[in-house]
């Protein structure tokens, strides 16, 4: 297979990446982690403390150079979730900024320092297409979050089939504020300007006043986001000029992880004109579809286009069977099933839920289920699975959060489900049966309880405390019965 990125051997002074302050050319790029490369173990994986920084993209590209996979860390990740991830992929080591202060539980991996400014030369890239390049964690219904095994092949083969969609070159300045330990923000959002040899511009943390400040004038080209980063915006856009100018500006304004409601579509398209471009795509299948972003192209907000370059997909009914396109009516409703050169190789150390996912036939359950139109095009109208709740396009099983609050001693009982939040997309909602109905703990105790054993963006936003939780005859919880939701 060819260099994942060819821009690095080139070694220009163009900019790769601006993180803050800090700014790398392809050549800086290059020595630097050309220096970390041949510091990590030859073999077994490295972890990589994935704060919004350069040490984290150099960590990164060092690691894909020297054929090592890269196990991205939350930097927010709570204890339970740590050790859960540290048990499975057992990294040789942990790469992290110099300065970064580590949680207790990653006293026993030794530690790499990322220098961005060290300088060593670069080797060649590993040649095998299936190596694998990264292990991203994401959650399940039940249980805690998997490793997803991403080859090069994936990984180049999905960048590509984007490229072409979007005509995404090296003259594209990329702008987001997206974490970097998730498909969106690293794969997308790093590998993506470094395969094409163009620019980063990364915000640190996502903020209204540094996208207006980066995007049009400030030289971006393209914007990446979550669509509660896009909601903010549509709220801000009426009071704030010189945003307007921003994405008016911008050749691209790209949303993806969850879908973008049509009202925040609609209000981003009567402030500036520009329609933004929805793409689909999951940890385990990489990008899947994407509206068209030439002017020319039909957006139709509320769809996800039509599948990518390479990809395969096709809607198959409850038991199975297959939708042909008798039924891309608008209406006939089928689980999305995929498979292609963007697909992840397997689920870390789990040939049971690997083999589980996919068809007997060799394609990738999704667990989305969709319509498509006549010509095509995608529309996703709802997910197979209850227990899984998209907040801030962030996937997160109720099954883990349940598990957490019941391991809080003022909790007897718990469920979890998600409701719709204008601003999240879905808030993390706890229903929880106090152990001491006189003294129940607070919510915002067993948020930070919740937050410090998984993450802060599994904390449940509300909490409603009920006498006892609705079962049937077997002792299941039935969600569905729970007042004012109308969930299974
Ligand atoms: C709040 N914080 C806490 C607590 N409460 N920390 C500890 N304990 C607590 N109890 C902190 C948080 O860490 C954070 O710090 C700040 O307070 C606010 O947190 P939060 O409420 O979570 O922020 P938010 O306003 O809800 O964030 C919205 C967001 C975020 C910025 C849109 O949800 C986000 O970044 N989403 C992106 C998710 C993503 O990349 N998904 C892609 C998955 P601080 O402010 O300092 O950080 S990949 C995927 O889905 C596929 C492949 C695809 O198609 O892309
Ligand atoms: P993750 O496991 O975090 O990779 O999330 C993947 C899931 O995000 C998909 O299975 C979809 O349910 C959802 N998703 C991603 N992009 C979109 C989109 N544009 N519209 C609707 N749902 C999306």
């Amino acid at each position: 297979m060819s260099a994942l990125f060819p821009a690095l051997k080139a070694r220009s002074d163009r900019p790769a990446l601006r993180f803050g302050a800090d700014t790398l050319t392809y050549e800086e790029l290059a020595r630097a982690a050309g220096a970390l490369a041949p510091r990590l173990p030859a073999a077994g994986r490295v972890a990589v403390w994935a704060t919004p920084t350069a040490e984290t993209a150099v960590a990164v590209v060092a690691a894909l150079l020297a054929g090592v996979p890269a196990v991205p860390l939350n930097p927010r990740v709570g204890e339970r979730e740590l050790a859960h991830i540290l048990a499975d992929s057992a990294p040789g080591t942990l790469l992290a900024g110099a300065g970064d202060e580590l949680p207790a539980g990653l006293a026993a991996v030794p530690r790499t320092d990322v220098d961005v400014r060290a300088a060593g030369p670069l080797a060649d890239e590993p040649s095998d297409p299936e190596t694998p390049a990264l292990i991203v964690y994401t959650s399940g219904t039940t249980g805690p979050p998997k490793g997803v095994v991403l080859s090069r092949r994936a990984i180049a083969a999905s960048l590509d089939a984007l490229a072409d969609a979007w005509a995404w070159t090296d003259e594209d300045v990329l702008v987001h504020g997206l974490p970097l330990f998730h498909v969106h923000g690293l794969v997308l959002g790093v590998l993506g300007p470094l395969r094409r040899g163009g620019e980063l511009r990364h915000l640190g943390g996502f903020s209204v006043e540094g996208v207006a400040k980066e995007l049009g004038d400030g030289g971006g080209t393209m914007l990446f986001g979550v669509p509660t980063m896009y909601h903010r915006l549509a709220e801000a856009l009426p009071h704030d000029p010189a945003l307007v100018r921003s994405l008016t500006e911008a050749r691209l304004l790209v949303s993806g992880s969850a879908a973008l409601p049509v009202h925040d579509h609609e209000r981003i398209r009567a402030a500036t004109g520009r329609t933004v471009v929805e793409r689909y795509g999951m940890t385990e299948t990489l990008m899947l579809c994407s509206v068209g972003a030439d002017p020319g192209s039909d957006p139709r907000p509320g769809s996800v286009g039509l599948p990518l370059g390479g990809v395969g997909l096709r809607l198959a009914d409850e038991d199975g069977s297959v939708l042909g396109a008798a039924a891309y009516d608008g209406e006939t409703v089928g689980e999305i099933q995929v498979r292609g050169p963007n697909l992840f190789t397997a689920y870390l150390n789990r040939p049971d839920a690997t083999a589980a996912a996919f068809t007997e036939d060799g394609w990738f359950r999704t667990g989305d289920m969709a319509v498509r139109e006549p010509d095509g095009y995608v529309r996703i109208v709802g997910r197979k699975a209850t227990d899984l709740i998209k907040s801030g396009g962030y996937k997160i099983g109720a099954g883990e959060i349940e598990n957490a609050l019941l391991d809080h001693p003022g909790v007897r009982e718990a469920a979890v489900t998600g409701e719709a939040d204008p601003d999240l997309g879905e808030r993390i909602v706890a229903w929880v049966v106090p152990a001491d109905p006189a003294g129940p703990p607070g919510p915002a105790e067993l948020a930070d309880h919740v937050a410090s054993l998984l993450a802060p963006h599994k904390r449940p936003r509300e909490v409603r405390y009920l006498a006892a939780l609705p079962r049937n005859d077997m002792g299941k919880v039935l969600k569905k019965a729970l007042p004012g939701t109308g969930r299974a």
